[in-house]
């Protein structure tokens, strides 16, 4: 199906969903988040697609939800349309990895959905921020619990109460990004990362990820029970009888 607001595309087994609003900084208006929605549904049920990138341009990954489009909103009206929910939920219950390669701004919902994504890669460009109380407001996509979480409450708590922006190297050291790049490498080095878990066995990138999931939204206790739960299943799959041989007969595992 056409877009009008991200560009599709595949290599091999990842699949790359570049945000495509350059005039508005990819600010996230209804039709691109159902845009977003519809290509990473179609991808997470495309069995030749391992790992998704999500990714916009270089002076944006997303400057936030459309201030246009929201100003008028009101409640509860707001409550009763597809504002809450649907599109923006999407990239937390794709099933294969989703990897942000972020560039320029990362604000209010656009920090937010980089941080839905499961691994953030970032060019020494990359702004982050939740400046959503400068416009009278507070993050409504998750900003609040996942910033917090990866952040720490003190340097959440700076960063959401003055609204100011967190540049790649604080990021980086923050925890917020796995790795920062520079901006000419972002897309060759999360195309080589995506490449590298894309030929890891999928049932098994299943299951890390949900465990891992599960430590960002549980208890201990109850993540390390859902980890065993998830480690154990994998001894009923081809991939780990071909991975634990391919490591003894020291080749290169099949995971096909
Ligand atoms: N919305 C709409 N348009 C935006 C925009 C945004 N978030 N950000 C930028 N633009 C537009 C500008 O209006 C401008 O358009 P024209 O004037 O040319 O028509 C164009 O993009 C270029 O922006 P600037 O001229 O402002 O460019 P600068 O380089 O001077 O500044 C900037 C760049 C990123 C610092 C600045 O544009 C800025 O502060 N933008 C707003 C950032 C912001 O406040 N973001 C948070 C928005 S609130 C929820 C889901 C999501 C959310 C809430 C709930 N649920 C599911 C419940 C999220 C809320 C938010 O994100």
């Amino acid at each position: 199906m056409p877009y009008e607001m991200i560009v599709t595309e595949t290599d091999g087994a990842v699949a790359v969903i570049r945000l495509n609003r350059p005039e508005s900084l990819n600010a996230l208006c209804d039709q691109l988040m159902s845009e977003l929605a519809d290509a990473l549904r179609g991808f997470d049920s495309d069995k030749s697609i391992r790992c998704i990138v999500l990714t916009g341009s270089d002076r944006a990954f997303a400057a936030g939800a459309d201030i246009k489009e929201m100003q008028n909103r009101s409640w509860p009206e707001t409550g009763l349309d597809d504002f809450i929910g649907k599109s923006w939920e999407v990239v937390t219950t794709t099933l294969k990895p989703v990897i942000a390669a972020v560039s320029g701004y990362a604000l209010g919902g656009g920090c937010e959905l980089a941080m839905m994504c499961d691994i953030i890669i970032a060019a020494d460009t990359a702004k982050f921020g939740q400046p959503e109380i400068a416009i009278g407001v507070i993050p409504g996509a998750g900003g609040t619990q996942r910033l917090t979480r990866a952040i720490g409450k003190s340097k959440a708590m700076e960063m959401i109460l003055t609204g100011r922006m967190m540049d790649a190297e604080e990021a980086e050291r923050a925890n917020l990004v796995a790795r920062v790049v520079p901006a000419a490498d972002l897309m060759p080095e999360t195309m080589k990362l995506a490449r590298r878990i894309a030929g890891m066995s999928p049932v098994a990138l299943l299951q890390a990820k949900r465990s891992i999931n599960a430590a960002f939204e549980t208890m201990l206790a109850e993540g390390v029970r859902y980890e065993r739960a998830s480690f154990l299943p994998l001894f009923g799959t081809p991939h780990q009888r071909e991975g634990m041989a391919a490591f003894i007969e020291k080749r290169k595992p099949d995971f096909s």
